[in-house]
């Protein structure tokens, strides 16, 4: 028996390194790897069972041609050879009838391995002339408010989080998302440190907090600029840091004068007390840690919301500690050469590029020139988990869209496929991984044969290249070419890490100190070099440049129309055992998660006669889908809570939390906005 390494594809921060035991060509066993520092020996609920999902009777082993209704999931078993051949024909012809740009690939993060997520097929895609894709619907609003302050995704050193002694968990249900930052935070607290969760509702992370602050969905900006202001005031900031390190100090102060806590209270839904005892906790004890993540990043003001509370550590000269300062994402520390990786100068000039977070609009819209007559569906299950789901399942559903779906699983995306294709697990490929949760760089080779006939990514996009007789060069690199090309080993951030030592070693950790704190003597990779408390790329556009509120599309200052007939705000954050679609089909997953339950405030129930356990529609101009009623404190009064992603096809009434969600992008980012919707709820 041999026991190897792989790592976990999945899309969560913590990319850990499992161990694999292997005999006789079969997986036997899985587990955490006890000698990775972040990993430390454990996987989460969901991935301890991963070889229910590797061997699972319901995976897809063979290429499958539909013979039913779109939509309905009834296919036959064909050949590779012709399942390629039908793409390269459709393709052809779709290229003839109505030009490249009609067919749209659409992917998102199934699978993070870089050579997984982004290369071959990006190669394949520019190759022919395809449309680009925006890859907005997780974290692209997030990302360009976080850049606009900070400069790039970095952020404080997580297992430096052990020196914090105030933590806040901000957008993050660090639990059930991000469960292998926990133990570090777990060390801080029996060091002393405080830990507070701000999130409208009261989360498995809430739970175990010393405070939980239940603020308003999508008001995270105004409580930012509220804490300024009783920083300012109280003379609380860090002068020295904010004098070397910033730049627009003075704007943001006469802007924070604006943001007395009783403004921000009002529009939050927190009190005076609790806003001025935060801001102050937060900036007298040091070092301060912000774990903000992606729940703040998921309502139309979420772009300036992250650009405003990433000004706080600069304030308060949390920078300066290991372990202080902010963290959204980690990836941009990586050195990573994505446009090699991806080929990006395949792309023809003047090329269109259309949203995901739009995809439904896309496909439904007559007036594109020309429109989209083709998609390539991988790593991803759009008809579960793109907005406005109605929308999304017409636009799937035409007759004359032809529909490719690479996945493991038959999804609800599958379903409304004309070919699809069979995709390995990460015991079955190579690839290399980056993370955005901790500063590892790891490597993942196969331990196991494909399973049935399935295929990974980077080789069925190799075959159809040669299918379609695109014959530059970049489209033949093997998976370790692709690895080698994907970084930059000139960097000082790799100094000493070599491909030969990631291939026996396996997982590595930048070339940076231990408890790295990378901002404590400024170096913010910015324009100005700074951190931009003022911001002459906002300006430029067309934003403010200075940390602001923008206010939720749909709620009740908003859109107070809107509000009268749909009173309740509605958010939908990930349930514990599923991993957005992924795991949601996965029988002992769903026993666990149960049903699709709506959590709603023994007021709000009361006022709509809604009893616990009862079954309830909620519903919007959009859609509606059905759930179960769970009456509890849990969630806030004038909010509901339906974790998910459920699979369509498994909820009663066959649509999701996706049904009443709307295609609205973000203010910075054009991300989407599926926490910023209103609904009514009533009995079924
Ligand atoms: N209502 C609501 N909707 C949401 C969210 C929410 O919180 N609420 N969250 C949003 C967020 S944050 C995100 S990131 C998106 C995620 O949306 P997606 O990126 O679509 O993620 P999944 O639903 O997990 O689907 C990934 C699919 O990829 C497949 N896959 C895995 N590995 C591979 C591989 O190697 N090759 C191929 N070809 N396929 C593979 C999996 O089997 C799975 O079906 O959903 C968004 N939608
Ligand atoms: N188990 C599990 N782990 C996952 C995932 C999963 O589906 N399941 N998904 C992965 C992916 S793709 C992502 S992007 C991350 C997502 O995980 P996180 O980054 O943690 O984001 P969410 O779970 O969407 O939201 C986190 C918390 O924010 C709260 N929230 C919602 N709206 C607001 C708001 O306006 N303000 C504040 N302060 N809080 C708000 C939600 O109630 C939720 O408890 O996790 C990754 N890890
Ligand atoms: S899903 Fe996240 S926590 Fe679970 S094994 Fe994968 S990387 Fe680790
Ligand atoms: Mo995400």
């Amino acid at each position: 028996m041999a026991t190897l390494k792989v790592v976990c594809p999945h899309d969560c921060p913590d990319t850990c390194v499992m161990t694999v035991d292997v005999e006789n060509g079969r997986a036997l066993a899985i587990g955490g790897d006890k000698d990775h520092p972040f990993t430390q020996g454990f996987l989460c609920a969901k991935v301890n069972q991963y070889l229910d999902r590797v061997y699972s009777p319901d995976r897809l082993l063979h290429p499958l041609k539909r013979v039913g209704r779109k939509g309905e999931g009834r296919f036959e078993r064909i050949s590779w050879d012709e399942a390629l051949d039908t793409i390269a024909a459709r393709f052809r012809d779709v290229i003839a009838r109505d030009g490249s740009q009609a067919i749209l690939p659409y992917s998102y993060a199934g699978n993070m391995g870089l050579l997984s997520y982004g290369s071959m097929d990006r190669r394949f895609f520019q190759s022919l002339g395809a449309s680009l894709l925006d890859r907005t619907i997780c974290a692209s609003a997030g990302a360009a408010g976080y850049k606009a302050t900070v400069g790039k995704s970095i952020g404080f050193d997580a297992e430096a989080v052990v020196h914090a002694r105030f933590i806040v968990a901000w957008g993050a249900n660090i639990v059930s998302s991000n469960v292998h930052l926990w133990p570090f935070i777990e060390e801080a607290r029996r060091r002393g440190a405080r830990f507070v969760v701000v999130d409208p509702y009261r989360s498995r992370t809430a739970e175990k907090a010393d405070q939980h602050l239940a603020i308003l969905p999508g008001t995270d900006g105004a409580l930012a600029l509220a804490m300024m202001h009783v920083i300012f005031r109280d003379g609380l900031e860090d002068r020295d840091y904010l004098e070397r390190y910033t730049i627009g100090a003075d704007a943001l102060r006469a802007r924070a004068a604006e943001w007395a806590p009783e403004r921000a209270a009002a529009i939050t839904g927190l009190s005076v007390a609790e806003i001025e005892a935060f801001a102050r906790a937060y900036a007298t004890t040091q070092p301060s840690a912000l774990r903000i993540n992606y729940g703040l990043n998921r309502h139309s003001g979420a772009g300036m919301a992250v650009r405003t509370i990433a000004c706080l550590p600069a304030l308060t000269g949390a920078w300066r500690h290991p372990g202080g300062g902010i963290l959204l994402s980690s990836s941009g520390t990586f050195p990573v050469k994505a446009a090699v990786l991806e080929g990006h100068d395949l792309i023809r000039p003047g090329t269109r590029t259309l949203n995901m977070s739009e995809i439904g609009r896309v496909l439904n819209d007559a007036t594109l020139a020309p429109p989209v007559k083709a998609i390539f569906v991988y790593n991803s299950n759009p008809v579960a988990v793109a907005p406005d789901q109605e929308s999304v399942r017409r636009g799937f559903a035409r007759e004359d869209l032809f529909v490719v779906v690479h996945d493991l699983f038959q999804t609800d995306t599958v379903d409304f496929a004309d070919i699809v294709l069979p995709a390995t697990t990460t015991l079955e490929h190579y690839d290399l991984h980056k993370a955005y949760g901790h500063l590892y760089l790891s490597l993942s080779r196969p331990a196991i044969e494909p399973v049935g006939e399935s295929k990974p990514n980077t080789e069925v996009f190799r075959l159809l290249a040669a299918r379609m007789g695109l014959d530059d060069p970049s489209l033949r690199a093997s998976d370790a070419e692709l690895a080698r090309q994907a970084l930059d080993w000139s960097s000082p951030l790799l100094k000493g890490i070599t491909f030969e030592r990631l291939e026996s070693e396996g997982s590595l950790r930048l070339n940076v100190p231990a408890s790295w704190a990378p901002f404590a003597q400024g170096g913010f990779p910015t324009p100005s070099g700074k951190c931009e408390l003022y911001s002459e790329t906002l300006l430029a556009q067309g934003h403010d440049p200075v940390a602001t509120y923008t206010p939720p599309r749909e709620n009740r200052s908003s859109a107070p129309e809107l509000a009268a007939r749909y009173p309740l705000a509605f958010i939908s954050p990930p349930a514990h055992h599923f991993l957005n679609s992924t795991f949601s089909a996965q029988p002992a997953f769903v026993r666990r998660e149960s049903e699709p339950f709506l959590t709603i405030h023994p007021e709000d129930a009361a006022a709509r006669g809604i009893r616990d356990g009862a079954t309830v529609r909620t519903f919007n101009d959009r859609g509606s889908f059905l759930a179960t009623a769970q009456v509890s404190d849990a969630a806030r009064p004038g909010v509901v809570v339906g974790l998910s992603i459920w699979w369509s096809k498994m909820c009663p009434g066959g649509r999701n939390a996706n049904a009443v969600t709307s295609q609205a992008l973000t203010d910075l980012g054009a991300g989407a906005t599926f926490y910023d919707v209103l609904v009514d709820v009533v009995p079924a």
